[in-house]
């Protein structure tokens, strides 16, 4: 049993394959350790306030540090990584569309035990969605480098195609074990949890997962980040993180205006549809002018 290594040039047809087949596969190196030590630097001050977690699922040796978009410009560059949104794009196909559903540094302390084996998709208050129907597609980046002993994820291969509601032992998994700025990518539907932390050093993942826009999301996006600040933001993000309506009529504001109309009156007023960016709705305002 491992997970399928693939390099940043791996064609999309080839990670959504492995992702279809096992429920997980890494992608190596798709950061250098140079530009993941910057997003542990602009991290750092929010990930030392937040506190342990309440509960053993949480981890009361794991800090959960949330809010990236508005918090981190470099995790907004995670959040679009063009491979990653391609991939996305593909596995979760059968829908119209997909939202960011959270962004979470998980940081496992020493001594944590291991995280119970589940499926990410039981967050929908455990629908059983039909076995082959995704509902999301999820990474989570490596912010150190992830090992058997400091507490790489645990994957069960192939788990996604199984029943739900299974139970497994730690013996039914494997170490995702990867480099720091690598990527394991998994499917909602794929058993899994943090490993335990058998090191002296903190493992620090950074959980960035997508869901279909008919769902909720785990985060709430628009509170998570302050209007303000998401003002600010490049039209496609503000589009994933949910300012779009899903599907046909899903997330409208009053008199079915799309929300990013709402948040940015100025797109509205440059007649840009859904795909315009900040810099075209800039010049069509200044033509308009
Ligand atoms: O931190 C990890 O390796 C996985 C965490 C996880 O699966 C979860 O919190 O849902
Ligand atoms: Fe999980």
């Amino acid at each position: 049993m491992t997970l399928e290594h693939l390099t940043v040039d791996a064609n999309v047809d080839s990670v959504v394959a492995a992702l279809k087949r096992d429920g997980a596969c890494i992608i190596d190196n798709v950061i250098s350790r140079e530009a993941m030590d910057a997003v542990a630097a602009e991290l750092k001050p929010w990930m030392d306030a937040t506190a342990f977690g309440p509960d053993d699922f949480s981890g009361h040796r794991t800090r959960r540090t949330g809010g990236l978009v508005a918090r981190s410009p470099l995790c907004r560059e995670l959040v679009m990584n063009p491979m990653v949104l391609d991939v996305t794009k593909q596995f979760l196909s059968h829908a119209t569309s997909f939202q960011l559903h959270l962004t979470q540094v998980i940081a496992i302390g020493p001594g944590e035990p291991a995280q119970p084996i589940h499926r990410d998709q039981w967050a929908f208050d455990f629908h059983p969605f039909p076995s082959g129907y995704e509902v999301q597609c999820n990474t989570i980046w490596a912010m150190t480098d992830f090992t058997e002993e400091n507490g790489a994820t645990r994957v069960v291969p192939g788990s996604n195609a199984l029943a739900d509601k299974l139970r497994f032992k730690h013996e039914d998994s494997i170490a995702a074990e990867m480099s720091k700025g690598s990527v394991l990518l998994y499917s909602g539907s794929v058993y899994h949890g943090g490993g335990a932390n058998r090191s002296d050093a903190t493992r620090v993942g950074i959980n960035i997962t997508y869901n279909l826009s008919w769902l909720r999301q785990e985060e709430n996006q628009y509170l998570s980040c302050p209007p303000e600040i998401a003002k600010t933001l490049p039209v496609p993000l503000l589009k994933l993180m949910g300012y779009r309506r899903g599907a046909y009529a899903l997330g409208y504001v009053d008199d079915l205006r799309d929300p990013i109309k709402v948040l940015r009156p100025d797109l509205a007023k440059a007649g840009l549809g859904d795909d315009g960016t900040v810099e075209a709705a800039r010049e069509k305002l200044k033509a308009a002018e």
